[in-house]
């Protein structure tokens, strides 16, 4: 790549993130003959992965689910280590996948898009970059993942602390030296919950600053062994073609059994025996836990049960139980010994709504009722999750009409994946896609081959232009609404809401319908000639052709 910056180049497709969506779209369309460029503003592939190396950060989905499907080769060279991968071992299997592919000859790193204007008259976009490249495009791929711009934490007094600050999600690339240092630390998400245990080992000390307990079950990781592995690999495309059908995309248990079907003492054991085995088993013992209201509330007792039976001093206990927010309302996290790790006599749990943080300080954290003085503090206090990356971008289409504006109020897309006013630009894993709900790299899958049988099928009929129909778009969003309203996830206060971002529009974003739904709607639209789309003829190559042709609506 070209270090001065490049004027009007032309492309057929760019591809902003180098991500997992990233890198699957651009081998996609590069084995179709178009001239693609990814731009990707860190320093490397990977994504989440490349930049949330936090000691702890580890996938929730089991690693032999959470890669690629579509390359027997790549499925059958890499070789998985643990049930639940580390960041590191994710981050090499993406750098492998790069390599495998020979990717980086078409990416551009440590470069932000900045700005995406559409050209109605040529039909292209304008792209330009904090580089100074100023590119042209027929079509534009956002790839820039559910969370990747991390949220402002807005605590007051943060730029006066005398010490290091750190950003789960920005962590350095070298190590950091916690010990004979006291650390502070807030935010108790997944992050939080994944860095905590691995500082506390180090530290003098570590104070956890809590404002909301999550829902947090053991995740009882443990290594692969070869034999499981093999066995994986000698049947992995049945294992792969029963993951697609399946709503999460990944093997993990569901029923649809309810949970007042079982008597009391065999709801107790279910439930003993799915926190026993780890992971999100619990979800494949009672299949409505997210719908109905006492069945969630029993089994949250259970959990706040283990609480209590884990945590030796009954007032952190207490202050850990979540309440207020449904079980899954919220993304449930999965740890290593974060419950247990408050019985170490160096980890003190602050109740910040009991005792809110007031101020940061130069030597610590001022809270109401108290000073806490800190060496170092890290910040795993979550992302603009969704719309963030996409609305950092500049992006105008049609008539100059913005996206900002367009989302003022939410998000509107039709399928995730396109918004009307905005021709040839897509978004893997959008809002209004099943994604974050998913194994992501599922979802990814289906997006990429989806966009790109779309794209055969424009260049088949040389079709210059695709763009989403208003009232495709606003069926698609009430579709999406109707399939989160009756569960509970509508009652917590979360990311997928949008609500942990002051002013940001409350609107469910992600699909809860499953992938195996949306994956036969999307197959369904497109077997129907693109339903709800429309597009536009290519005058290069027919005349008669530049008329608007629009197909079933
Ligand atoms: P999350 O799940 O959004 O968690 C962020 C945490 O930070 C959460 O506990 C917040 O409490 C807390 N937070 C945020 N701002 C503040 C302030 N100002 N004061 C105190 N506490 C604060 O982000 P994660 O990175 O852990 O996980 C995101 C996803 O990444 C995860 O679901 C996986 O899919 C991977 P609050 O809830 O706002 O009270």
């Amino acid at each position: 790549m070209t270090d001065t910056p490049s004027f009007d180049e032309r492309f057929d497709a760019i591809i902003v993130g180098a991500g997992f969506a990233g890198m699957y779209m651009l081998h996609s369309l590069r084995a179709r003959g178009m001239r693609v460029r990814v731009i990707e503003a860190a320093g490397g592939v990977g994504g989440t992965w490349y930049w949330n190396r936090y000691p702890g950060a580890r996938c929730d989905v089991v690693s032999v689910d959470y890669s690629f499907s579509f390359s027997e080769e790549i499925q059958q060279a890499w070789t998985w280590t643990e049930k639940y991968a580390a960041q590191p071992e994710i981050l090499r299997y993406a750098e492998f996948v790069a390599d495998t592919l020979d990717l980086r000859r078409d990416m551009q790193f440590d470069t932000r898009v900045e700005s995406m204007i559409y050209d109605d008259a040529a039909a292209t976009w304008s792209v330009t970059t904090d580089a100074g490249d100023h590119y042209v495009s027929r079509f534009c791929i956002m790839a820039t993942g559910c969370l990747s711009i991390p949220k402002d934490p807005d605590i007051p007094g943060l730029s006066s602390f005398d010490g290091p600050v750190y950003f789960t999600s920005r962590w350095p690339h070298e190590p950091i030296a916690f010990g004979g240092k006291t650390v502070g630390l807030i935010g108790t998400g997944s992050s939080g919950i994944q860095v905590a245990p691995e500082i506390a080992q180090e530290a003098d000390r570590l104070f956890v600053f809590q404002r909301t307990p999550s829902f947090t079950l053991p995740a009882r990781n443990t290594p692969l062994p070869a034999s499981f592995v093999e066995e994986v690999k000698g049947a992995y495309s049945a294992r792969r073609q029963k993951a697609r059908r399946h709503p999460a995309g990944h093997l993990r248990p569901i029923t649809d059994r309810k949970t007042f079907s079982y008597e009391p003492h065999e709801r107790r054991s279910a439930f003993d025996g799915a926190w026993e085995s780890g992971g999100l088993d619990l979800f494949g013992v009672f299949g409505d836990l997210v719908v109905d209201e006492a069945a969630n509330d029993e089994v949250a007792q259970m959990i706040h049960r283990k609480i209590e039976e884990t945590v030796a001093d009954p007032t952190t206990a207490a202050a850990l139980k979540p309440t207020g927010n449904p079980l899954g309302g919220r993304r449930v996290c999965l740890d290593t010994d974060y419950y247990a790790m408050f019985n170490r006599e160096n980890v003190t749990l602050v109740d910040v709504l009991k005792d809110p943080i007031e101020t940061v300080v130069p030597d610590g954290i001022r809270t109401r009722d108290g000073h806490y003085k800190i060496d170092a503090l890290v910040l795993a206090t979550g992302f603009d999750a969704m719309t963030g990356a996409l609305l950092k971008i500049d992006i105008r289409g049609r008539q100059g009409l913005s996206l900002r504006d367009k989302w003022a109020h939410g998000p509107v897309t039709y399928l995730g994946i396109a918004v009307e006013g905005f021709p040839n630009l897509f978004t893997i894993t959008g809002p209004g896609s099943p994604s974050v709900l998913t194994n992501v790299i599922a979802s990814i899958e289906q997006h990429v081959e989806w966009l790109s049988d779309l794209i055969d099928h424009m260049d088949k009929r040389a079709l210059k232009t695709v763009e989403a129909d208003a009232q495709a778009e606003e069926a698609w969003v009430r579709h999406v609404y109707d399939m989160a309203a009756p569960t509970l996830m509508m009652k917590a206060n979360s990311w997928y809401l949008g609500a942990n971002v002051p002013g940001k529009p409350r609107v469910f974003m992600p699909y809860v319908g499953g992938l195996n739904v949306y994956r036969d709607k999307a197959q369904s639209i497109a077997d129907d000639g693109y339903r709800g789309f429309h597009f536009e003829g290519n005058e290069r190559s027919s005349q008669a052709s530049a008329k608007t042709e629009t197909l079933g609506r």
